[in-house]
C-alpha cells in the first residue's frame, strides 16, 4: 500500500455554528475558528473538517446549500474563508470541506429554475415524476427525516424527490450536466487550496428512483471514479465518504487504492447497534460483545486493501462519553478510556469538537428547546402515530442530533465564552465544570490525554500500520487488542464498565518492566497472571 499523508493524520471536526461566535450574533463563525487555530494546533490535530459553511437558508443548518461558491453571511465571507485557509496553512493544518451534493437547497438557482417550468433547461437537474392517477405520490418511498420523500409542486403539477427535508431536493445524478457542474465546483475549491472533501451521504448518488433503490445504487462507483478522475484524483487530498450502508466489502470498493475512488469512508455499523432495528428513536443498551465483533471485523477486513476512518461521534450523534461511557461518576476516566480505545486502532481518527474536553449530552426539558429539523420532524411523525410524548423525549435525550450541537464550552463565563449575544441554541448547563479553560489548567485533563494519544500515533508506526489482533475476545466488558509492526508490539486494554474487574492473563501477555504508553489511573509497568482493572480503566503498554 502506498503511504499517504492522511494515514497518520488526526482530523478534528468543527460544527461552525456551535464553535465560537466572534461577532456576537449568537452563531459561530469563521473568524471564531481562526481565533482558535492555535488551540487546535496545540491539541496536535493536522486536519479540520468543517461542517458546511456555504450560503444556505439553514433549514438543515447548512446541509441545504443555495450557493456552493459563497459563504453564509452568518459564518463570514469568502475573504474570511481565504484567511482561514492561509492561517491554517501556516500551522500545517489542512481544511476539509463538507461536500453536500446528493441534494441542494430549494433556494439554489438550479432548483429555482427547475421548478419554474417543465421545459426549463434545469428541469432535469432534479428528480420529477407525475402523480399517480389518484393524485397521490409516485410511490411510498420515505424521507430519512420522516414522511414521504415526494413533494407536490403546485406550479408545474409534478412531484419532486427529496430524501431529506422538502427544502433539500435531490439532484439528478443521471444527468451528466449535474455531474459536470459538481466537478467544476469541486475544482474551484481545490484551486483555493483546500485539503480534501468529506462527501455527505455519498452512497445515495447512484440511486435508481424508479426501482426504489437509493443506497449503493448500481452507478455509484462509476460516478465516484469519474469524480476522482475529473477532480481530486491527482491532487493528494483526503476524501472521506459518509456511507451509512457500507459493509467491509463495500468499503473496500471505495477505499482500495487501485480503485481510484476515495481515501476512506465513515461506516456506521458500530453506531446503529444501539438503535433497535435501525431506528434511533428506539434506543437500546450497548452490547459490548457485539460492538467488539463489529469493530474487530472492520479492523481485520480492511487490514490491507482499504482504509478505516475511526470515530465515536459527530454532529449527528450523541456525545461519546454519554453513549458509551459514564458521564457522571466516571466522566473523566471513561472519556479517556474511549479515546485510548479508538486512537490505538488502525485508521484515521476523527475528534468531534468538545470531545477533547469530555462534553456530554444535554437533556432539554421542552421540545421547543430542540432546533434540529430531524428531531422536530420525528417528534411530530411518531407522536401522531401514537408514540407517547415521554417515549419521544427519552429518545431525544438519548439520540437527538442537538446533543452534539450545543455550543462549545470555552470557559465558565456567560454562555461559556461562546458568544456575548443570545446563542442560537441553549448551552449545556454543565459548562461551569466542563470547559476548555479548566481542561488546559489541569495536567490530568481529558484534553492532555488526547494530546498524548496524537503524539503517540505520530511516534509509533505500529499504531498507524501495524496488524490488529483481538485479546479477551469473549469478554463482555473488556475490549483489548494487540497492534504489531516489525519489532514493536503494543497491548491495549479497555474496561468498558463501571465495575472493577479481575482477569486471568494468558502467559504471552505476562511481562515485567513494561513501558506504559498511556493510562487513565496509575501507569502499568508489569502484568502478572491476574490483572485487576478499575472502573473504565484502560492503558496501552509496549510488550
Ligand atoms: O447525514 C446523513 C444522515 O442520514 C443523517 O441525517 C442520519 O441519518 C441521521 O442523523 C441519523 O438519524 C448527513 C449529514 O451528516 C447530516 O447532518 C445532514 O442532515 C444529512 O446528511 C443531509 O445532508
Amino acid at each position: 500500500m502506498e503511504q499517504k499523508w492522511w494515514h497518520d493524520a488526526v482530523v478534528y471536526q468543527i460544527y461552525p455554528r456551535s464553535f465560537l461566535d466572534s461577532d456576537n450574533d449568537g452563531i459561530g463563525d469563521l473568524n471564531g475558528i481562526i481565533s482558535k487555530l492555535d488551540y487546535l494546533k496545540n491539541l496536535g490535530i493536522n486536519v479540520l473538517w468543517l461542517s458546511p459553511v456555504y450560503q444556505s437558508p439553514m433549514d438543515d443548518n447548512g446541509y441545504d446549500i443555495s450557493d456552493y461558491q459563497a459563504i453564509a453571511k452568518e459564518f463570514g465571507s469568502m475573504e474570511d474563508m481565504q484567511r482561514l485557509l492561509d492561517e491554517a496553512n501556516k500551522r500545517d493544518i489542512k481544511i476539509v470541506m463538507d461536500l453536500v451534493v446528493n441534494h441542494t437547497s430549494d433556494e439554489h438557482t438550479w432548483f429555482e429554475q427547475s421548478r419554474s417550468s417543465r421545459d426549463n433547461p434545469y428541469r432535469d437537474y432534479y428528480i420529477w415524476r407525475d402523480a399517480k392517477p389518484d393524485g397521490s405520490a409516485p410511490d411510498d418511498q420515505e424521507s430519512i427525516f420522516g414522511g414521504s420523500a415526494w413533494h407536490w409542486d403546485e406550479h408545474t403539477q409534478q412531484y419532486f424527490f427529496h430524501l431529506f427535508s422538502k427544502r433539500q431536493p435531490d439532484l439528478n445524478w443521471e444527468n451528466t450536466k449535474v455531474q459536470d457542474e459538481v466537478h467544476a465546483m469541486m475544482n474551484w475549491w481545490i484551486d483555493l487550496g483546500i485539503g480534501g472533501f468529506r462527501l455527505d451521504v455519498i452512497d445515495l448518488i447512484g440511486k435508481e428512483i424508479d426501482k426504489g433503490i437509493t443506497g449503493n445504487g448500481p452507478r455509484l462507483h462509476k460516478l465516484l471514479q469519474e469524480m476522482n478522475q475529473k477532480t481530486f484524483g491527482d491532487k493528494d487530498l483526503l476524501t472521506v465518504g459518509e456511507t451509512w450502508g457500507a459493509t467491509p466489502e463495500i468499503a473496500k470498493l471505495y477505499s482500495a487504492q487501485d480503485r481510484n475512488e476515495l481515501s476512506m469512508v465513515f461506516q456506521f455499523e458500530h453506531i446503529t447497534l444501539t438503535w433497535e432495528n435501525g431506528d434511533k428513536w428506539n434506543p437500546i443498551p450497548l452490547d459490548l460483545k457485539e460492538f467488539k465483533q463489529v469493530l474487530t471485523k472492520w479492523q481485520v477486513e480492511l487490514a490491507d486493501g482499504g482504509w478505516n476512518s475511526l470515530f465515536w461521534n459527530n454532529h449527528d450523534l450523541p456525545r461519546l462519553v454519554s453513549k458509551y461511557g459514564n458521564d457522571k461518576e466516571y466522566r473523566v476516566e471513561s472519556a479517556k478510556m474511549l479515546a485510548t480505545c479508538l486512537h490505538f486502532l488502525k485508521g484515521t481518527p476523527y475528534i468531534f469538537q468538545g470531545e477533547e474536553i469530555g462534553m456530554t449530552n444535554v437533556a432539554f426539558e421542552n421540545l421547543e428547546q430542540y432546533k434540529d429539523i430531524e428531531t422536530q420532524n420525528f417528534y411530530k411523525v411518531r407522536t401522531e402515530a401514537g408514540v407517547t410524548h415521554e417515549h419521544m423525549m427519552d429518545a431525544i435525550h438519548e439520540n437527538s442530533r442537538d446533543n452534539a450541537r450545543t455550543p462549545m464550552h470555552w470557559d465558565n463565563s456567560e454562555n461559556a465564552g461562546f458568544s456575548k449575544g443570545t446563542p442560537w441554541i441553549e448551552l449545556n448547563p454543565n459548562f461551569p465544570e466542563i470547559n476548555v479553560e479548566e481542561a488546559l489548567a489541569n495536567p490530568n485533563s481529558i484534553y492532555y490525554h488526547y494530546q498524548d494519544l496524537i503524539k503517540l500515533r505520530k511516534a509509533h508506526p505500529a499504531i498507524v500500520h501495524g496488524s490488529f489482533t483481538p485479546v479477551f475476545e469473549d469478554h463482555d466488558k473488556v475490549f483489548a487488542y494487540v497492534r504489531e509492526l516489525n519489532e514493536e508490539k503494543l497491548f491495549v486494554i479497555c474496561n468498558f464498565s463501571d465495575e472493577a474487574l479481575t482477569l486471568d492473563v494468558p502467559t504471552e501477555y505476562q511481562k515485567q518492566d513494561l513501558t506504559c504508553l498511556i493510562n487513565n489511573y496509575q501507569a502499568v509497568t508489569a502484568i502478572s497472571e491476574t490483572l485487576n482493572l478499575k472502573p473504565y480503566e484502560s492503558f496501552a503498554v509496549k510488550l
